[in-house]
């Protein structure tokens, strides 16, 4: 029997996306609007690493990337789009009223305004002025390893998953969702990088890379390190490894496998993971480094974070 509806979300942050997108599973609503409607919960909330309060680039402003994908491979993103608080939902505008599917920068920006979204101030949230001006102390561009176990304080370039409390805070948003029609839909949200280079886009709003649906077979979506995912298409290849007969999990191991070969010892320097759904409602996830979770939401509606398995 196929489980649905079910929906998943990287992070235990994925539990305040799932809580919005599962009322509208529940009641029979398509994958579509409930992933959108996991992307605006998340947007709206203070945190390091999705929407306008996220942390900003190394000159000071907050750039953001997002896509979403739907069940007849309608897609849209937008990404280094600057001011606008809901960027899936232009991402979802752009992909429903133009016949373009990526926008960037102030076009985007231009494109958003054009259809009544409202220009934010360009004010950095209290907690990434705090965490920008930390960083300016050193101003140093490197990425830090495995931050969700190691660095519980401060927002390095991949901000915790968990503070000192022991709360989570936030990570890259990517969200998958199985309809009770049987249709699958997803999107990826954030602000990317801290303290990226300006211009700098990752691998979220980019399709085959943070997000690839395909209503035949599945989807997946991606967190962590984006250059890393965009270099093998990352999500385009758990899709495809699930198209060849893989479980959910398989493909997501698979594809981690195929960053590492490479070069194992620089992947230890570095945090990917991947989560997938299949058309039965099955799910899964892989990482690179211990400390990626991702939450569920099924029959009952009780949100459960599971602990992906990792490479290292
Ligand atoms: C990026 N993949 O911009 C995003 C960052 C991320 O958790 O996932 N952070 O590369």
């Amino acid at each position: 029997a196929v489980n649905k509806p079910v929906v998943i979300s990287t992070w235990d942050s994925g539990q305040i996306a799932n809580g919005a997108a599962w009322p509208i599973l529940e009641k029979g609503g398509r994958a579509l609007d409930a992933v959108e409607q996991a992307a605006i919960a998340i947007e709206n909330d203070i945190n390091c690493c999705v929407g306008l309060g996220g942390n900003p680039d190394r000159d000071g402003h907050v750039t953001l990337d997002a896509s979403i994908m739907d069940e007849k491979s309608n897609c849209g993103s937008v990404a280094f789009m600057e001011r606008i608080k809901h960027p899936i939902s232009v991402a979802r505008k752009l992909m429903e009223t133009t016949p373009h599917v990526f926008l960037a920068g102030e076009g985007a920006q231009q494109f958003a305004l054009a259809n009544g979204f409202k220009l934010e101030s360009a004010a950095l949230s209290p907690s990434a002025k705090a965490t920008y001006d930390q960083w300016l102390e050193k101003a140093e561009y490197k990425p830090v390893i495995n931050i969700e176990l190691q660095q519980n304080k401060g927002n390095g370039p991949f901000a915790p998953a968990r503070l000192d409390d022991g709360s989570f805070n936030h990570d890259t948003m990517g969200t998958l969702a199985l309809d009770a029609n049987g249709d699958v839909s997803g999107m990826c949200t954030t602000s990317g990088m801290g303290f990226k280079m300006r211009g700098r886009v990752g691998d979220s709003p980019i399709i085959g890379a943070g997000l690839f649906v395909d209503n035949e077979i599945g989807a997946a979506t991606s967190s962590g390190q984006g250059e890393e995912v965009i270099r093998v298409c990352g999500t385009h290849l758990v899709v495809e490894f699930m198209r060849s007969g893989l479980s959910p999990e398989q493909a997501c191991k698979k594809a981690i496998e195929r960053i590492v070969k490479p070069n194992p010892e620089r992947a230890k320097t570095f945090q990917v993971g991947f989560i997938a759904i299949n058309k039965k409602g099955e799910i899964g996830a892989y990482s690179i480094l211990k400390g990626f979770n991702y939450t569920v939401t099924e029959k009952g509606g009780k949100p459960k974070v599971i602990n992906a398995k990792s490479h290292f």
